[in-house]
């Protein structure tokens, strides 16, 4: 079905001048190898040439007189080992690669030039992705259901076992390397007992079917792993790092690993966090516990992805000195310069976790000697999960541009994780997908838009999230386009609307518990998580100033210190997380914090009802199939709007006793 195929839809060209140049090269795909990968390329290249053109394209080694022609150029030193060059040469269009995952990457650019309608003098050219790694993270369980997955259960797994449906895999991976993608971890960081023997030979054969089906794409197979797996496997009493006996084991773990999967991508590890055991369990710090790993799989080329994600989820909402938002810092920052070179710190963009709005993680930048990955979520946990729309590409476009000042001004986040600012390694982008078995794969249609929009990020961060939505809605919903900019500008509208009627100011956290999904102001306030607002009838905000705050501001270079630190200088959006302040405060825009409250709920609500509107008026130029399931999606977030816009408004009516200037209705 058309939800099915996302943005791989190869509809058959309408534009006959296109049709006719296009169809010149299409008679012959000729492979200069054989490989997985530039088999994949071939046959995606003949199948979208089929329905687009309606050309049943002869794959062959020799070279055609017209057509297009796969080859490998090992000396190119242009090119990258994963980039690619286009070239028109007379009837014949050039994809050139150094390695075979070029040709890859060049017939899903050419096929991508295709479905916008391109003409193909404009498709040629030299790409190279900009980041080494970039990785999607599934948080699947072996019994089929998804840690925070909101569209559907498991494409890997059911019923704690693999599934029979490679086809499905197969697809998934055609998706993932369309948009660039090299590296997938299959399971959950919260590893489980069950899960603890995917590195075993009860399941390793089983991943290793799944390998070899990412392997055509390109991409690389990692496994989350238990830090505890040498005690949970039964064959220790210990996971300490430091003891020569894990130290063995974690070798011959390994070695067993790449036995099955010769080219494994390594470990994803979530430790000491979140009642995940860890080094911390031994008195051991991060750079024992990942090193430790790291050292058994140098020898195979594996990388650990070690996430710092690590702080105190038991905390006493008094004790300011172990503010949630200060913790990734404070435990790795000092460790710089101790990891092996293979060894990844994983980061998520905010220091507390995925809200609609927080600021940039201090940690990136400030570690010179250590590689670094960011880390976004595009599944939609705490941004309307996948019910309400959210176009995410201008929330990480802003992350990848924050200027961090590490080296002076000009110090963005972008260059930190592209390896480029101090020469990594390793380094790059990740992030937790938002895919299920569900038919449109991400529950919500239009959340389509951010695993694709992440994807092309991750190979091009230069991108504008305008061309990416374009280049998305074309791809997926067809050339009209004055549709297309309809469906553009509820994209761009939507973080906004979202931000507007849910949490204030960049405080975050007014969420229900567990699932946060709704709204709740106090279900967080009085609880270990250290997610609070401080809201009480005087005012709200989290003071992290160094002065009478928990000194979280001092984490950051100079420059940004001093931005987030001053209340004259911080930005509106962000002011509740870095300062307490009575509801009276007059912010940059003029308006008081209170007032500003009424007025982003009141129009936010507004706004999620206009969405509804604006998507009726595309009624006969989307297919009915995905026409209806996306306004059955906007009718429910225009609904529960309402809800977050009342209950957050009693809430601080209440607190405040502070009247709405405009006289609106308020419970
Ligand atoms: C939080 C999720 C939790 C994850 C955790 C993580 O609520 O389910 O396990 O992040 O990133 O956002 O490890």
């Amino acid at each position: 079905s058309k939800s099915y195929k996302c943005w791989l839809q190869y509809d058959a060209v309408v534009n006959q001048q296109r049709k006719e140049e296009y169809s010149v090269i299409a008679k012959v795909i000729s492979k200069q190898l054989d490989s997985p990968a530039a088999d994949a390329a071939a046959a995606e290249l003949k199948m979208a040439f089929e329905s687009m053109l309606g050309i049943h394209a002869e794959v062959k080694h020799e070279k055609p007189e017209a057509g297009v022609l796969l080859s490998i150029a090992e000396s190119a030193d242009y090119l990258t080992d994963e980039g690619f060059e286009i070239k028109k040469e007379g009837s014949r269009l050039l994809i050139t690669g150094k390695t075979d995952k070029g040709l890859l990457y060049g017939a899903f650019h050419l096929l991508r030039g295709m479905q916008t309608g391109e003409p193909l003098a404009k498709i040629e050219g030299i790409q190279n992705p900009a980041n080494p790694l970039r990785m999607i993270n599934q948080w699947d369980n072996i019994d089929g259901s998804i840690e925070r997955g909101y569209a559907g259960a498991s494409i890997f797994y059911e019923n704690n076992e693999f599934t029979k449906d490679l086809g499905r895999i197969q697809d998934y991976a055609r998706l993932l390397a369309s948009v660039g993608i090299n590296g997938v971890s299959i399971n959950n960081v919260n590893v489980h007992k069950i899960e603890t023997d995917m590195i075993t030979s009860v399941l390793l054969p089983d991943v290793a079917k799944i390998a070899d089906i990412f392997r055509q794409y390109g991409i690389r197979l990692f496994l989350s792993v238990n830090f505890a797996s040498p005690i949970e496997l039964g064959d220790l009493k210990t996971a300490d790092p430091l003891e020569e006996s894990v130290r063995q084991w974690w070798k011959n773990k390994a070695e067993e690993v790449y036995t099955y999967i010769p080219d494994f991508g390594g470990f994803v590890v979530k430790a000491d966090s979140e009642h995940r055991p860890g080094p911390f369990t031994y008195g051991r710090n991060h750079a024992d516990g990942s090193n430790m790993l790291a050292e058994a799989l140098a020898p195979f080329g594996g990388l650990v992805i070690w996430r710092c994600f690590v702080y105190n989820c038991m905390q006493d909402w008094r004790d300011r000195k172990t503010d949630r938002a200060r913790a990734a810092y404070d435990h790795f920052e000092p460790l710089d310069g101790q990891f092996l070179d293979n060894v990844i710190l994983q980061i998520k963009n905010g220091p507390m976790d995925f809200q609609v709005r927080e600021p940039v993680t201090p940690l990136f930048g400030a570690m010179p000697k250590t590689n670094q990955v960011i880390e976004f979520q595009v599944t939609q946990e705490y941004t309307g999960q996948q019910r309400h729309l959210c176009y995410l590409v201008p929330q990480w476009k802003e992350v990848l541009n924050f200027d961090t000042y590490a080296k002076g001004k000009g110090s963005a986040v972008k260059q930190v994780v592209d390896g480029s600012m101090y020469e990594y390694k390793h380094s790059g982008i990740a992030a937790v997908s938002n895919i299920g078995n569900d038919e449109n794969w991400t529950g919500h249609t239009l959340a389509q838009a951010n695993f694709y929009g992440y994807g092309r990020l991750t190979w091009n961060p230069e991108l504008s999230s305008e061309d990416i939505a374009k280049e998305w809605i074309s791809q997926t919903f067809g050339p009209d386009e004055s549709m297309q900019q309809v469906i553009s500008h509820m994209l761009h509208d939507s973080w906004p609307i979202y931000e507007s009627y849910t949490a204030p100011l960049g405080v975050g956290w007014m969420v229900n518990p567990e699932h946060h999904y709704g709204p709740n102001v106090d279900g967080y306030e009085y609880s270990v998580w250290g997610t609070y607002h401080f809201a009480d009838c005087n005012g709200i905000g989290v003071d992290r100033t160094i002065e009478s705050g928990t000194g979280y501001t001092s984490q950051y270079f100079k420059e940004n210190e001093r931005y987030y630190n001053s209340i004259d200088t911080c930005p509106d959006n962000l002011l509740l997380f870095f300062h307490h302040v009575p509801y009276t405060h007059v912010l940059k825009s003029g308006e008081t914090v209170i007032q500003h409250i009424y007025n982003t709920h009141f129009e936010g609500a507004d706004e999620a009802a206009n969405l509804v509107e604006t998507w009726c008026s595309l009624k006969d130029r989307i297919d009915p199939q995905r026409f209806d399931a996306v306004l059955k999606r906007l009718e429910e977030q225009a609904e529960h709007s309402k809800q977050w816009r009342d209950r957050i408004n009693t809430y601080f009516y209440r607190k405040s006793g502070i009247e709405d200037k405009q006289k609106r209705t308020i419970y």
